[in-house]
């Protein structure tokens, strides 16, 4: 069995799909949490600066959607043809576009700029894409594409937990269907068994604002 590491900070966000994918494809991994302060010594030895990072064997990988993807394809989370591939990895870099431009704001650390980006985001941005997220959601049956299981759904609700606990918005909050998507993950066996181990809480994220100098997002 290959010897699978994957390297992030002790906090979901975009650790935790690749995660929630391994644990789902049954994959014992050793789970490396950088605490906050290590961090400036470990970011010049990683390929690009940045984590999560996926190894297998010896070797390491960057990128998260990519690692998403290549776990997708392993576990057989993935459509039936290039199209519904296509598909997935759309809704994918469109759930990516969303995460990049809530954290914009929530990382922003100038006041001023940060009050001029609230109600755009709050009242366009957001509603504009959890509108469209809900009714794709609606259209597949609780999933974000081709009306199953996929990699992307994973994505999905390993962030919704991530934003609602830092961001405090919450994804699925009059979205029915944006909480089937977030259920029919949570709800798998292996998955439920591996929240036991990890509550979700806020103490890693804390702890990482405060060790990278970042803003909280109150
Ligand atoms: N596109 C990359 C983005 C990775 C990224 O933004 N990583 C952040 C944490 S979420 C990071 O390493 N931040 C620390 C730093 O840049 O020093 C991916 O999806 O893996």
């Amino acid at each position: 069995m290959a010897k699978v590491k994957v390297t992030y900070f002790d906090l979901p966000a975009l650790g935790e799909p690749i995660r929630l994918l391994l644990v789902y494809g049954g994959v014992e991994f050793e789970d490396i949490r950088i605490e906050g302060d290590k961090w400036l010594d470990i970011k010049p030895k990683t390929p690009f600066g940045q984590v999560p990072l996926y190894e297998e064997d010896g070797k390491i990988m960057n990128q998260s959607i990519a690692i998403m993807r290549y776990l997708g394809k392993k576990y057989k989370l993935i459509g039936a043809n290039d199209w519904e591939d296509l598909e997935i990895d759309a809704m994918a870099e469109t759930f990516r576009d969303f995460i990049i431009k809530v954290a914009m704001y929530h990382y922003e650390t100038s006041a001023s700029t940060k009050a001029k980006l609230k109600d755009p985001l709050y009242k366009e941005t957001i509603p504009f894409y959890l509108e469209r997220f809900e009714k794709i959601a609606k259209e597949n049956g609780g999933h974000l594409a081709v009306k199953k299981l996929t990699w992307v759904d994973f994505f999905f609700a390993a962030m919704a937990d991530y934003m609602s606990l830092m961001g405090k918005i919450n994804l699925m909050e009059n979205n029915p269907n944006l909480k089937a998507v977030y259920d029919n993950v949570m709800k798998l066996p292996a998955i439920k068994k591996w929240h036991e181990k990890y509550p979700l809480t806020l103490d890693g994220t804390k702890a990482w604002l405060e060790a990278t100098g970042k803003p909280s997002a109150e």
